[in-house]
């Protein structure tokens, strides 16, 4: 592979004066080889429990490092995240650059970390923060109760170009300094963008300037809605993107064996159904999709648009393994009318052998792990009111943001079945059910072809049955309407497998 970006990074890090804690709070990492950086901010409130705030970032940062191998930021944060043993909690932005299949950026960011990216002088992209309110970021820890799930970390993609500058920094930065200051400040020293550390110093001088003016309006005091502002560290990395790229190995320790089974409900108009799906055993990725019924009334074949989804996934599954890139991929490139609910799966063994399901979900559709005939793992349901799912389409204001899209990781062994399916099964069908269905026909196991077809099928009878208490029925009657039953719908069912590599 030959590189068509390269990063010319420079950081400067400016703590704020403190008596106890010389090191501050934030901190770091840049590595220009792999093209991607990190920033971390230590929560203060833990400084009165005796804890250096600092000490959390610093071992997320050193964490995150080590977990380079991987170079999507969200795997590397999560590696990092979860290695973790100080005590305390911080925020995290990391960033890389990619050049293949296309020049992006990809970013993980929890709480009010950032960056921005600025092309010819003008901000064509900011990340946005997560907070539960004023001053309380969202963070990550792992030894308290305040800390938010991993999950809700943010992913971000951006598309980039060559000679766009990246500004990465904390809040201290971002508190203090407008985006339109940063481009100000480029634009005017047109000289520094060729040296990335000149600038990063200047961009936090500037913010710590900014952070000691008492009237000045920033965006802190904007915020907080008072003419006065904090002060508080300033730091970042450039990132300024030329040209290269890079390449990523792996040794197998996994396999996959899937299996399927597609039950469309009888309908005149619609012989496909609405539900779509794909599996690569190859390259360990499956993915189910359920188009939006509602767009039938406007005269569109809801099945469309989830086909195309998961057509789509065929051109980046090369690529990348990641689901969550491997959905948004495909649902940037759609162009049909609808809108459909997707669920894509992956198993990956490239993280010290660590075996771990990737996933993204959107709406209704889902998947559950079974362990030696137990579920240690359902995905859960996004929806905004009973049988309103979260769902994907380029043509509606009722689709739901891409941003929004879960995503899910999960610790994995050899042995564990991966049942993945639309609402059609997991409306009709509980997940004791699929236990007991495994452990009475234990022979099916080596089979997932036929298991999928089994379960498939026993979701079709029991969707057909009037009196019977399904997850669907129970949905309903916790809606405020007493129902029993099951739920006609297209049924999809995958199987994954997951078996030791012998190669
Ligand atoms: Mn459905």
């Amino acid at each position: 592979m030959k590189r068509t970006l390269k990063v010319k990074a420079g950081s400067c890090y400016l703590p704020k004066p403190k008596n106890q804690r010389m090191n501050g709070d934030d901190a770091m990492f840049v590595c220009e080889e792999v093209m991607i950086a990190g920033v971390a901010d230590g929560v203060g409130g833990w400084a009165r429990e005796g804890i250096d705030p600092g000490e959390y970032a610093r071992e997320l940062m050193a964490k995150a490092e080590e977990a380079l191998l991987q170079l999507e930021p969200f795997d590397v944060l999560s590696e990092a995240y979860h290695g973790t043993t100080s005590p305390g909690a911080s925020t995290a932005c990391i960033v890389a650059l990619h050049d293949i299949p296309h020049q992006k950026l990809t970013a993980v960011n929890v709480g009010d970390s950032g960056f921005m990216v600025v092309r010819n002088g003008y901000t064509i992209f900011k990340s946005s923060i997560q907070q539960h309110r004023f001053n309380t970021t969202y963070s990550l820890g792992q030894n308290n109760q305040r800390q938010d799930d991993f999950k809700k970390a943010q992913v971000i993609e951006v598309a980039v170009e060559a000679d766009d500058i990246v500004v990465l920094g904390t809040d201290g930065l971002f508190d203090n300094v407008f985006s339109q200051e940063i481009e100000d400040l480029i634009r005017n020293k047109i000289n520094l963008i060729a040296k990335p550390e000149k600038l990063a110093t200047k961009i936090a001088k500037m913010a710590e300037e900014y952070s000691k003016r008492k009237f000045k309006v920033t965006p802190y005091s904007e915020a907080k809605s008072e003419a006065v502002k904090t002060s508080k560290g300033g730091k970042r990395d450039d990132i300024t993107v030329v040209k290269k790229n890079k390449k990523r190995k792996m040794k197998r320790v996994l396999k996959m064996e899937a299996g399927w089974s597609y039950l469309p409900k009888p309908k005149k108009q619609r012989k496909n159904g609405d539900d779509a799906m794909f599996v690569c055993e190859e390259l360990m990725i499956a993915g189910v999709a359920d188009g939006v019924g509602g767009w039938a009334k406007e005269g569109i074949d809801p099945g469309e648009y989830a086909r195309e989804l998961m057509e789509r996934t065929e051109l980046v599954k090369q690529q990348h393994l990641e689901p969550f890139v491997v959905l948004s991929e495909a649902y940037h490139g759609a162009t049909a009318a609808g809108a459909s609910t997707a669920c894509i799966v992956a198993l990956h063994d490239t993280a010290n052998q660590k075996l771990t399901v990737h996933a993204v979900n959107v709406g209704d559709s889902g998947f559950i792990i079974l362990r030696n005939g137990k579920t240690v793992f359902k995905s859960t349901v996004q929806q905004h009111r009973f049988n309103i799912p979260f769902s994907l389409g380029q043509n509606s204001k009722r689709s739901d943001d891409f941003t929004r899209a879960q995503l899910i990781e999960v610790a994995v062994k050899t042995g564990d079945i991966v049942v993945l399916g639309t609402d059609g099964l997991f409306d009709n069908v509980f997940s004791h059910e699929i236990e007991d269905l495994i452990r009475n026909k234990k022979k099916l196991i080596a089979e997932p072809k036929k298991l999928a077809t089994e379960i498939a099928k026993m979701a079709k009878g029991f969707s057909k049955e009037w009196s019977k208490v399904t997850p669907y029925s129970i949905a309903k009657s916790k809606d405020g309407k007493i129902s029993i039953g099951g739920k006609q719908d297209d049924i999809t069912v995958v199987v994954l497998n997951i078996v030791a590599s012998d190669e």
